[in-house]
């Protein structure tokens, strides 16, 4: 019998549209060798365009569906995506307090990629208080890492980010990684930080069209990358070389958004040029 692969336990919502979600976490981790244990935190009713509706489960079956898998097995990484309500954050701070040698991969969803409202106030207060300080690496683009950091949301464009990094550090993450597709430059750059600063920036060829799933790809690229024993600044490389590759091969499956091909390495195309080569 072989060995398991590395175990990554998400914590995300269903996207029918299979574009984000844990649709796209099960896609990323399977694509990266791991194998993904999947916590639904809510339904959602969505298609490639946009969110009609969301409804959280009931926490008691998201604790439960966690430590069933948890006495069952143990688990490399686990990651975070989005939640839903308070109550949930608080069922998953005190799942992820037991396990304090896991490492936490917290994707803060905020809103959609297209500006769908999918965290409130109280939400955020809440994932500021209980899970950013159990976090390993943390992944706000731009956007959410300033309105994580802020009360009032007339300050946003104002707050640079390396500020808002450390502020989310103070918080009391050991790692914030900002990625800056929001942002005004000819090129993305992703920065990653800890307490003593900088400890890499990456620059990519910003690509054309608009994504939905391109976070949730990114963080369970980290997720998978720390399970299979990476450090935290290769896996930071590795989970963005993935998430580009899988956007440069997006899809546009319906009316809407182009969706990330998680499996581009496995297309034939991308056989044919390995084989040129
Ligand atoms: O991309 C963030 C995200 C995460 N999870 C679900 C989503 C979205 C964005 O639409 O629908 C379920």
């Amino acid at each position: 019998m072989s060995q398991p692969p590395p175990k990554v336990l998400s914590f995300a919502a269903s996207d029918p549209s299979g574009g984000a979600g844990i649709q796209a976490d099960i896609l990323t981790l399977a694509s990266i060798g791991c194998h993904p244990l999947s916590v639904i935190t809510a339904v959602t009713i969505q298609d490639t365009v946009g969110i009609e509706n969301i409804m959280a489960l009931d926490s008691e079956w998201i604790t439960d569906q966690a430590r069933i898998v948890l006495e069952d097995m143990p688990v490399d990484a686990f990651k975070i995506g989005l939640l839903g309500s308070v109550e949930t954050v608080v069922a998953i701070a005190e799942i992820i307090a037991d396990y304090p040698d896991i490492p936490v991969v917290l994707d803060p969803v905020l809103a959609s990629g297209r500006g769908d409202p999918l965290a409130n106030e109280q939400i955020i207060t809440a994932i500021r208080d209980l899970l950013i300080p159990q976090t390993t690496i943390i992944t706000p683009n731009s956007l959410e890492a300033r309105r994580l950091i802020l009360e009032n949301e007339d300050e946003l464009e104002i707050i640079d980010l390396k500020q808002s990094a450390d502020r989310l550090l103070q918080i009391g993450c050991e790692y914030a990684l900002i990625t800056g597709t929001h942002e005004n430059t000819g090129k993305v750059i992703n920065t990653l930080y800890d307490t003593n600063g900088v400890i890499r920036s990456d620059e990519w060829q910003r690509l054309p069209g608009s994504y939905h799933g391109s976070g949730c790809t990114l963080s369970s690229a980290i997720a998978a990358s720390l399970a299979h024993g990476l450090p935290i600044a290769e896996s930071v490389y590795e989970a963005q070389d993935y998430t580009w590759h899988a956007l440069k091969s997006g899809f546009r499956p319906g009316m809407g958004q182009y969706l990330p091909d998680r499996f581009f390495w496995a297309s034939d195309e991308n056989d044919l040029e390995e084989k040129k080569s």
